[in-house]
Protein backbone atom coordinates (compact mmCIF):
# COMPACT_ATOMS: atom_id res chain seq x y z
CA UNK A 1 0.00 0.00 0.00
CA UNK A 2 1.45 3.39 -0.84
CA UNK A 3 0.27 6.75 0.81
CA UNK A 4 -0.58 9.92 -0.47
CA UNK A 5 -1.78 13.33 0.93
CA UNK A 6 -3.91 16.08 -0.55
CA UNK A 7 -3.47 19.81 0.00
CA UNK A 8 -6.14 22.02 -1.24
CA UNK A 9 -4.47 25.41 -1.99
CA UNK A 10 -6.83 27.85 -0.03
CA UNK A 11 -3.81 27.77 2.36
CA UNK A 12 -0.74 29.76 1.57
CA UNK A 13 1.53 28.02 -0.76
CA UNK A 14 4.18 27.86 2.22
CA UNK A 15 2.29 26.63 4.82
CA UNK A 16 1.13 23.57 2.55
CA UNK A 17 5.26 23.44 1.35
CA UNK A 18 5.80 22.87 5.43
CA UNK A 19 3.00 20.31 5.58
CA UNK A 20 4.70 18.36 2.80
CA UNK A 21 8.30 18.49 3.83
CA UNK A 22 6.21 16.85 7.39
CA UNK A 23 4.54 14.41 5.04
CA UNK A 24 7.94 13.13 3.58
CA UNK A 25 9.62 13.04 6.81
CA UNK A 26 6.61 10.93 7.86
CA UNK A 27 7.22 8.06 4.53
CA UNK A 28 4.32 9.24 2.66
CA UNK A 29 4.67 8.30 -0.99
CA UNK A 30 2.92 11.51 -2.97
CA UNK A 31 1.50 14.69 -2.10
CA UNK A 32 -1.28 15.59 -4.54
CA UNK A 33 -2.29 19.22 -5.20
CA UNK A 34 -6.27 20.73 -6.30
CA UNK A 35 -6.51 22.44 -9.04
CA UNK A 36 -9.47 25.03 -8.64
CA UNK A 37 -9.17 28.64 -10.36
CA UNK A 38 -10.11 30.30 -6.88
CA UNK A 39 -7.31 28.97 -5.17
CA UNK A 40 -3.62 29.46 -5.17
CA UNK A 41 -2.26 28.07 -8.64
CA UNK A 42 -1.45 24.45 -8.78
CA UNK A 43 2.21 24.78 -10.45
CA UNK A 44 3.88 27.45 -8.44
CA UNK A 45 2.52 24.99 -5.74
CA UNK A 46 4.31 22.35 -7.01
CA UNK A 47 7.15 24.02 -7.86
CA UNK A 48 7.78 25.42 -4.24
CA UNK A 49 6.95 21.54 -3.05
CA UNK A 50 9.98 20.23 -5.81
CA UNK A 51 11.92 22.99 -4.26
CA UNK A 52 11.19 22.21 -0.66
CA UNK A 53 10.99 18.26 -0.38
CA UNK A 54 13.42 15.52 -1.61
CA UNK A 55 12.09 12.32 -2.56
CA UNK A 56 8.50 12.64 -2.28
CA UNK A 57 6.35 12.05 -5.67
CA UNK A 58 4.19 15.20 -6.45
CA UNK A 59 1.11 15.68 -8.59
CA UNK A 60 -1.87 17.57 -9.45
CA UNK A 61 -4.89 16.10 -7.99
CA UNK A 62 -6.28 17.25 -10.28
CA UNK A 63 -5.90 19.66 -13.31
CA UNK A 64 -8.62 19.29 -16.59
CA UNK A 65 -8.63 20.61 -20.00
CA UNK A 66 -11.34 23.29 -19.75
CA UNK A 67 -9.66 25.64 -17.85
CA UNK A 68 -5.52 24.56 -19.21
CA UNK A 69 -5.35 23.32 -22.83
CA UNK A 70 -3.02 20.00 -22.93
CA UNK A 71 -0.36 21.52 -25.14
CA UNK A 72 0.05 24.03 -21.59
CA UNK A 73 -0.46 21.24 -19.04
CA UNK A 74 2.02 18.91 -20.39
CA UNK A 75 4.17 21.95 -20.74
CA UNK A 76 3.73 22.91 -17.00
CA UNK A 77 3.86 19.62 -15.55
CA UNK A 78 7.07 18.89 -17.40
CA UNK A 79 9.24 21.98 -15.97
CA UNK A 80 7.82 20.77 -12.46
CA UNK A 81 9.26 17.20 -13.67
CA UNK A 82 12.65 18.86 -14.58
CA UNK A 83 12.26 20.82 -11.18
CA UNK A 84 11.91 17.73 -9.10
CA UNK A 85 14.31 15.66 -10.90
CA UNK A 86 11.98 13.39 -11.88
CA UNK A 87 9.21 13.19 -8.86
CA UNK A 88 6.21 14.67 -11.08
CA UNK A 89 2.87 13.23 -11.43
CA UNK A 90 -0.08 14.44 -13.94
CA UNK A 91 -2.95 13.89 -12.24
CA UNK A 92 -5.93 14.81 -14.97
CA UNK A 93 -9.77 15.30 -14.82
CA UNK A 94 -12.90 16.54 -16.31
CA UNK A 95 -13.04 18.84 -13.82
CA UNK A 96 -15.21 20.48 -11.27
CA UNK A 97 -18.44 21.92 -13.09
CA UNK A 98 -19.71 24.42 -10.13
CA UNK A 99 -16.46 26.53 -10.42
CA UNK A 100 -16.81 26.10 -14.47
CA UNK A 101 -20.61 27.49 -14.23
CA UNK A 102 -18.70 30.27 -12.62
CA UNK A 103 -15.83 31.19 -15.27
CA UNK A 104 -18.85 31.22 -17.68
CA UNK A 105 -17.23 27.56 -19.16
CA UNK A 106 -19.29 24.73 -21.08
CA UNK A 107 -18.58 21.11 -19.83
CA UNK A 108 -19.46 19.82 -23.33
CA UNK A 109 -18.38 15.76 -23.24
CA UNK A 110 -16.28 15.32 -20.20
CA UNK A 111 -15.32 12.03 -21.24
CA UNK A 112 -14.24 12.47 -24.52
CA UNK A 113 -12.29 15.41 -23.63
CA UNK A 114 -10.25 13.79 -20.95
CA UNK A 115 -9.74 10.66 -23.12
CA UNK A 116 -8.32 12.80 -26.32
CA UNK A 117 -6.56 15.31 -24.03
CA UNK A 118 -4.46 12.23 -22.55
CA UNK A 119 -3.71 11.10 -26.34
CA UNK A 120 -2.48 14.75 -26.87
CA UNK A 121 -0.66 14.83 -23.97
CA UNK A 122 1.25 11.51 -23.98
CA UNK A 123 2.61 12.64 -27.27
CA UNK A 124 3.99 16.17 -26.31
CA UNK A 125 5.57 13.87 -23.56
CA UNK A 126 7.49 11.76 -26.12
CA UNK A 127 8.21 15.37 -27.68
CA UNK A 128 6.18 14.74 -30.56
CA UNK A 129 4.78 17.07 -32.84
CA UNK A 130 1.19 16.65 -32.12
CA UNK A 131 -1.65 17.07 -34.62
CA UNK A 132 -4.94 15.92 -33.66
CA UNK A 133 -8.68 16.50 -35.10
CA UNK A 134 -10.21 14.69 -32.02
CA UNK A 135 -14.59 15.16 -31.30
CA UNK A 136 -13.38 18.47 -28.23
CA UNK A 137 -9.39 18.54 -28.76
CA UNK A 138 -7.41 19.90 -32.03
CA UNK A 139 -3.82 20.61 -32.54
CA UNK A 140 -2.50 21.38 -35.79
CA UNK A 141 1.11 20.59 -35.51
CA UNK A 142 2.25 21.29 -31.93
CA UNK A 143 5.32 20.71 -30.19
CA UNK A 144 6.60 21.45 -26.67
CA UNK A 145 10.80 22.74 -27.70
CA UNK A 146 11.35 20.56 -24.92
CA UNK A 147 10.58 16.35 -24.07
CA UNK A 148 8.95 15.88 -20.43
CA UNK A 149 9.22 12.45 -20.75
CA UNK A 150 7.40 9.74 -18.99
CA UNK A 151 5.52 11.23 -16.46
CA UNK A 152 3.05 8.91 -15.41
CA UNK A 153 -0.75 10.08 -15.96
CA UNK A 154 -3.71 9.83 -13.14
CA UNK A 155 -7.18 10.38 -13.97
CA UNK A 156 -9.83 11.94 -11.50
CA UNK A 157 -12.99 9.74 -12.28
CA UNK A 158 -15.54 7.93 -9.90
CA UNK A 159 -18.49 7.37 -13.18
CA UNK A 160 -18.13 3.80 -14.74
CA UNK A 161 -17.78 5.39 -18.20
CA UNK A 162 -14.53 7.62 -16.71
CA UNK A 163 -13.26 4.48 -14.50
CA UNK A 164 -13.18 1.80 -17.79
CA UNK A 165 -11.37 5.04 -19.52
CA UNK A 166 -8.75 5.16 -16.92
CA UNK A 167 -8.41 0.81 -16.97
CA UNK A 168 -7.56 1.67 -20.50
CA UNK A 169 -5.01 4.53 -20.64
CA UNK A 170 -3.77 5.79 -17.42
CA UNK A 171 -1.24 4.88 -14.93
CA UNK A 172 -3.45 5.03 -12.02
CA UNK A 173 -7.18 6.31 -11.36
CA UNK A 174 -7.77 9.18 -8.10
CA UNK A 175 -11.28 7.69 -6.92
CA UNK A 176 -13.06 9.92 -4.79
CA UNK A 177 -14.08 7.11 -2.18
CA UNK A 178 -13.45 5.85 1.07
CA UNK A 179 -15.62 2.64 1.08
CA UNK A 180 -15.12 -0.62 0.13
CA UNK A 181 -18.28 -1.08 -1.47
CA UNK A 182 -17.81 1.89 -3.81
CA UNK A 183 -14.76 0.29 -4.67
CA UNK A 184 -16.31 -3.09 -5.59
CA UNK A 185 -17.72 -1.27 -8.08
CA UNK A 186 -14.70 0.80 -9.83
CA UNK A 187 -12.43 -2.10 -9.67
CA UNK A 188 -14.84 -4.39 -11.63
CA UNK A 189 -14.65 -1.22 -14.49
CA UNK A 190 -10.84 -0.42 -14.12
CA UNK A 191 -10.92 -4.41 -14.95
CA UNK A 192 -13.05 -4.30 -17.74
CA UNK A 193 -11.12 -0.76 -19.55
CA UNK A 194 -7.59 -2.41 -18.85
CA UNK A 195 -8.85 -5.93 -20.47
CA UNK A 196 -10.10 -3.89 -23.82
CA UNK A 197 -7.26 -2.13 -24.07
CA UNK A 198 -4.99 -5.72 -23.34
CA UNK A 199 -2.99 -4.30 -20.15
CA UNK A 200 -2.51 -5.98 -16.71
CA UNK A 201 -4.85 -4.37 -13.84
CA UNK A 202 -2.10 -4.63 -11.69
CA UNK A 203 -0.45 -2.03 -13.79
CA UNK A 204 -2.80 0.80 -12.63
CA UNK A 205 -2.03 2.66 -8.97
CA UNK A 206 -5.86 2.25 -8.06
CA UNK A 207 -6.30 5.13 -5.61
CA UNK A 208 -8.64 5.95 -2.66
CA UNK A 209 -8.54 9.80 -2.84
CA UNK A 210 -10.26 9.87 0.53
CA UNK A 211 -11.86 12.06 2.88
CA UNK A 212 -9.59 11.15 5.79
CA UNK A 213 -9.77 12.74 9.55
CA UNK A 214 -7.73 10.92 11.77
CA UNK A 215 -7.45 11.56 16.16
CA UNK A 216 -6.52 9.43 19.08
CA UNK A 217 -9.85 11.22 20.41
CA UNK A 218 -12.83 9.55 17.69
CA UNK A 219 -15.11 12.47 18.60
CA UNK A 220 -13.03 14.66 17.60
CA UNK A 221 -11.98 13.43 14.36
CA UNK A 222 -15.67 12.80 13.01
CA UNK A 223 -16.20 16.58 13.95
CA UNK A 224 -13.48 17.50 12.14
CA UNK A 225 -15.44 15.20 8.92
CA UNK A 226 -18.97 16.36 8.90
CA UNK A 227 -18.54 19.18 6.73
CA UNK A 228 -16.54 17.70 4.24
CA UNK A 229 -18.71 14.79 4.36
CA UNK A 230 -21.80 16.81 3.92
CA UNK A 231 -19.95 18.67 0.92
CA UNK A 232 -19.91 15.08 -0.77
CA UNK A 233 -23.50 13.50 0.27
CA UNK A 234 -24.51 16.76 -1.77
CA UNK A 235 -22.55 16.10 -4.66
CA UNK A 236 -23.58 12.03 -4.29
CA UNK A 237 -25.61 10.25 -7.57
CA UNK A 238 -28.33 8.78 -5.86
CA UNK A 239 -27.19 5.42 -6.64
CA UNK A 240 -24.39 5.74 -4.12
CA UNK A 241 -26.53 7.19 -1.68
CA UNK A 242 -28.67 4.18 -2.19
CA UNK A 243 -25.63 1.96 -2.44
CA UNK A 244 -24.53 2.86 1.42
CA UNK A 245 -28.65 2.94 2.55
CA UNK A 246 -28.17 6.99 2.85
CA UNK A 247 -31.72 8.04 2.20
CA UNK A 248 -31.80 10.31 -0.93
CA UNK A 249 -34.04 13.34 0.96
CA UNK A 250 -30.75 14.05 2.82
CA UNK A 251 -29.26 15.43 -0.10
CA UNK A 252 -31.59 18.41 -0.50
CA UNK A 253 -31.47 19.05 2.84
CA UNK A 254 -27.69 19.00 3.27
CA UNK A 255 -27.72 20.84 -0.05
CA UNK A 256 -30.02 23.44 1.51
CA UNK A 257 -27.37 23.70 4.77
CA UNK A 258 -24.98 24.25 2.64
CA UNK A 259 -26.09 26.96 0.57
CA UNK A 260 -27.59 29.10 3.56
CA UNK A 261 -23.92 28.33 5.24
CA UNK A 262 -26.01 26.67 7.86
CA UNK A 263 -22.86 24.98 9.58
CA UNK A 264 -24.77 24.80 12.60
CA UNK A 265 -27.14 22.17 11.37
CA UNK A 266 -24.82 20.16 9.41
CA UNK A 267 -22.51 19.43 13.13
CA UNK A 268 -25.92 19.49 14.69
CA UNK A 269 -27.14 15.78 13.22
CA UNK A 270 -27.62 16.89 9.88
CA UNK A 271 -24.68 14.81 8.90
CA UNK A 272 -25.20 11.34 10.00
CA UNK A 273 -22.47 7.82 11.35
CA UNK A 274 -23.82 5.99 8.21
CA UNK A 275 -22.33 9.16 6.16
CA UNK A 276 -19.24 9.43 8.09
CA UNK A 277 -18.91 5.70 7.38
CA UNK A 278 -19.82 5.78 4.38
CA UNK A 279 -17.90 8.28 2.49
CA UNK A 280 -14.68 9.26 5.19
CA UNK A 281 -11.99 7.14 6.75
CA UNK A 282 -12.35 8.41 10.13
CA UNK A 283 -11.18 7.70 13.67
CA UNK A 284 -8.52 6.34 15.65
CA UNK A 285 -5.71 5.03 14.23
CA UNK A 286 -6.84 1.66 14.85
CA UNK A 287 -10.03 2.09 12.53
CA UNK A 288 -8.58 4.02 9.65
CA UNK A 289 -5.98 0.51 9.91
CA UNK A 290 -9.19 -1.63 10.26
CA UNK A 291 -10.61 0.36 7.07
CA UNK A 292 -7.18 0.39 5.12
CA UNK A 293 -6.61 -3.15 5.30
CA UNK A 294 -10.52 -3.52 3.70
CA UNK A 295 -9.73 -1.47 1.12
CA UNK A 296 -6.81 -3.60 0.15
CA UNK A 297 -8.35 -6.38 0.39
CA UNK A 298 -10.74 -5.03 -2.74
CA UNK A 299 -7.32 -4.31 -4.67
CA UNK A 300 -6.85 -0.47 -3.66
CA UNK A 301 -3.52 0.42 -3.87
CA UNK A 302 -2.86 3.90 -2.49
CA UNK A 303 -4.70 5.85 -0.10
CA UNK A 304 -4.78 9.39 0.18
CA UNK A 305 -5.92 11.42 3.44
CA UNK A 306 -7.55 14.14 1.84
CA UNK A 307 -9.43 17.19 3.80
CA UNK A 308 -9.74 17.12 6.24
CA UNK A 309 -6.48 14.84 7.34
CA UNK A 310 -7.44 15.61 10.76
CA UNK A 311 -8.45 17.84 13.57
CA UNK A 312 -5.21 18.99 13.83
CA UNK A 313 -3.18 18.62 10.32
CA UNK A 314 0.02 18.69 11.88
CA UNK A 315 -0.58 15.99 14.35
CA UNK A 316 -2.26 13.97 12.06
CA UNK A 317 0.22 13.89 9.82
CA UNK A 318 2.71 12.56 12.68
CA UNK A 319 -0.01 9.82 13.51
CA UNK A 320 -0.58 8.78 9.92
CA UNK A 321 3.27 8.19 9.68
CA UNK A 322 4.10 6.68 13.29
CA UNK A 323 0.46 4.67 13.46
CA UNK A 324 -0.36 3.95 9.87
CA UNK A 325 2.29 3.82 7.34
CA UNK A 326 4.80 2.10 9.90
CA UNK A 327 2.10 -0.49 10.10
CA UNK A 328 1.86 -1.49 6.11
N1 LIG B 1 -11.94 18.53 -9.97
C1 LIG B 1 -11.37 19.73 -10.01
O1 LIG B 1 -11.85 20.63 -10.73
N2 LIG B 1 -10.27 20.01 -9.25
C2 LIG B 1 -9.69 19.10 -8.46
O2 LIG B 1 -8.69 19.40 -7.81
C3 LIG B 1 -10.27 17.78 -8.41
C4 LIG B 1 -9.72 16.74 -7.66
C5 LIG B 1 -10.23 15.45 -7.77
C6 LIG B 1 -9.60 14.38 -7.14
C7 LIG B 1 -10.08 13.10 -7.26
C8 LIG B 1 -11.23 12.87 -8.04
O3 LIG B 1 -11.71 11.64 -8.16
C9 LIG B 1 -11.87 13.91 -8.67
C10 LIG B 1 -11.39 15.22 -8.56
N3 LIG B 1 -12.00 16.28 -9.22
C11 LIG B 1 -11.42 17.54 -9.20
C12 LIG B 1 -13.24 16.08 -10.01
C13 LIG B 1 -12.89 15.57 -11.40
O4 LIG B 1 -12.27 16.56 -12.16
C14 LIG B 1 -14.17 15.14 -12.13
O5 LIG B 1 -15.14 16.13 -12.09
C15 LIG B 1 -14.80 13.91 -11.58
O6 LIG B 1 -13.87 12.95 -11.21
C16 LIG B 1 -15.62 13.33 -12.73
O7 LIG B 1 -16.58 12.56 -12.26
P1 LIG B 1 -17.09 11.33 -13.09
O8 LIG B 1 -16.03 10.31 -13.16
O9 LIG B 1 -18.38 10.98 -12.49
O10 LIG B 1 -17.30 11.83 -14.60
C17 LIG B 1 -18.44 12.54 -15.06
C18 LIG B 1 -17.92 13.51 -16.11
C19 LIG B 1 -19.45 11.62 -15.72
O11 LIG B 1 -20.58 12.00 -15.90
N4 LIG B 1 -19.02 10.47 -16.18
C20 LIG B 1 -19.84 9.50 -16.87
C21 LIG B 1 -19.36 8.09 -16.54
O12 LIG B 1 -20.13 7.15 -16.69
O13 LIG B 1 -18.18 7.95 -16.13
C22 LIG B 1 -19.62 9.64 -18.40
C23 LIG B 1 -20.50 10.62 -19.06
C24 LIG B 1 -20.33 10.55 -20.58
O14 LIG B 1 -20.24 9.50 -21.15
N5 LIG B 1 -20.26 11.69 -21.25
C25 LIG B 1 -20.06 11.77 -22.68
C26 LIG B 1 -18.71 12.41 -22.92
O15 LIG B 1 -18.16 12.30 -24.03
O16 LIG B 1 -18.26 13.08 -22.00
C27 LIG B 1 -21.03 12.74 -23.29
C28 LIG B 1 -22.42 12.32 -23.22
C29 LIG B 1 -23.30 13.31 -24.00
O17 LIG B 1 -24.42 12.94 -24.28
O18 LIG B 1 -22.87 14.43 -24.28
Amino acid sequence: MKFGIEFVPSDPVLKIAHYAKLAEQQGFDNVWITDHYNNRDVYTTLTVLALSTNSIKIGSGVTNSYTRNPAITASSIGSVNEISGGRAILGLGPGDKATFDAMGIEWVKPLATTRESIQAIKSFFAGEKVSMEGNQVQFCGAKLAFKPGNIPIYMGAQGPKMLELAGEVADGVLINASHPKDFEVAVTQIKKGAEKAGRDPKDIDITAYACFSIDKDPAKAVSAAKVVVAFIVAGSPDLVLERHGIPVEAKAKIGAAIAKGDFGALMGGLVSDEMIEAFAICGTPEACIKRIKDLEAIGVTQVVAGSPIGPNKEKAIKLIGKEIIANF
